[in-house]
């Protein structure tokens, strides 16, 4: 399949096209420049919702039942998760795949694993470009999978339009660890395995979080709704607060601001991995370590330094 073949072919949604392309992106394939200039046209209409939480809350399970809940609705979904927290061939994915499998003869949905964090040592671009691949594709939901330890979670909701965060009772001090951060991203908080007792605690114990934090008039208050998802329970009104974020955004504008953010992260992230590359292309090992070491021995300072190397490349260019 050579490129504008496989354009073609992922934008009319063909499932090993799809694939394919997602595969280029994990290995940062040479191709995929000219992939996201054809893909380009074709974006910018998948909504993505993020779902994160600590290892084993249940965003798997509720991903399956969102999916249900979806492909019932007649929208066309897609799922990647990324960097699962068991190996491809472990067994939480092996389980998750069984839980999919009553979604896999269904053409309206795909669902893909994705290391973004492989050999070359952190893809910022990685999601974004799996996400572009699937947006082209048609899907109009594009769930995301991140296993929410430390930064993944506020990556995963620098990603999404709407961004799911999962607790569950039982889980020690899961609201707690999750408090750092989680605020600020939570669009959605779902307390699952709601079958479960404390429950209601960690339910009270997120609303008072939540009517703590200070809002402007008119924004958006994180709605807290109780799942179980093993038997999907809660889900539909999952979907339901999903779907009211989305409206919020389109209506106050949000929406459009956060994609931009999120395609000037992109462009960045691409930019100073090419200026990166080029670096080690103009200057080589051996020269930066020749100028490190003159910087260590205090012969020049880090901003000359660094002048030196920028005006090497510009003169290059
Ligand atoms: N009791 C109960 N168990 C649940 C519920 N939802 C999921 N589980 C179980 O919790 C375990 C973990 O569920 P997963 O969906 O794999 O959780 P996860 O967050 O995707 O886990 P990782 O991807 O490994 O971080 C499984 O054994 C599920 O069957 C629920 O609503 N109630
Ligand atoms: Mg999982």
């Amino acid at each position: 399949m050579d490129v504008s073949e496989l354009v073609d072919r992922t934008v009319r949604g063909d499932h090993r096209a799809i694939a394919r392309a997602i595969s280029l992106v994990e290995n940062g394939a040479p191709e995929l420049r000219a992939i996201m200039a054809g893909l380009a046209p074709h974006t910018g209409r998948a909504r993505v919702v993020g779902l994160t939480g600590p290892p084993g809350v249940g965003k798997s399970t509720t991903t399956a039942a969102l999916v249900a809940e979806l492909r019932a609705r007649g929208a066309g979904t897609a799922v990647l998760a990324v960097d699962p927290s068991s190996p491809f061939t472990g067994g939480a994915l092996l389980g998750d795949r069984v839980r999919m499998q009553r979604h896999a003869a269904d053409g309206g949905v795909f669902i893909r694993s994705m290391a973004s964090r492989g050999h070359l040592g952190g893809l910022s671009w990685a999601t974004p470009h799996a996400l572009r691949v699937l947006d082209a594709a048609g899907f109009a939901v594009v769930l995301v999978e991140t296993v929410g330890v430390g930064q993944a979670e506020v990556d995963i909701a620098r990603h999404a339009d709407t961004t799911v965060v999962l607790c569950a009772p039982g889980m020690g001090d899961g609201v707690q660890a999750a408090k750092a951060g989680v605020l600020e991203i939570a669009d959605v908080f779902a307390v699952n395995k709601a079958d479960r007792d404390g429950a209601h605690a960690t339910v009270r114990e997120l609303r008072q979080m939540v009517g703590q934090a200070d809002r402007a008039e008119g924004e958006w208050r994180p709605p807290i709704v109780s799942t179980v998802a093993a038997d999907g329970t809660g889900v539909a009104e999952l979907l339901d607060r999903i779907d009211a974020h989305d409206a919020h955004l389109r209506r106050t504008g949000e929406l459009e601001r956060r994609r931009r953010a999120r395609a000037r992260e992109e462009v960045e992230a691409i930019a100073v991995g090419a200026l990166r590359e080029r670096l080690a292309d103009v200057h080589g090992h051996a020269a930066l370590d020749a100028l490190a070491d003159r910087v260590a021995a205090g012969g020049t300072d880090p901003y000359a330094a660094a002048d030196t190397l920028l005006a090497a490349v510009a003169d290059a260019g």
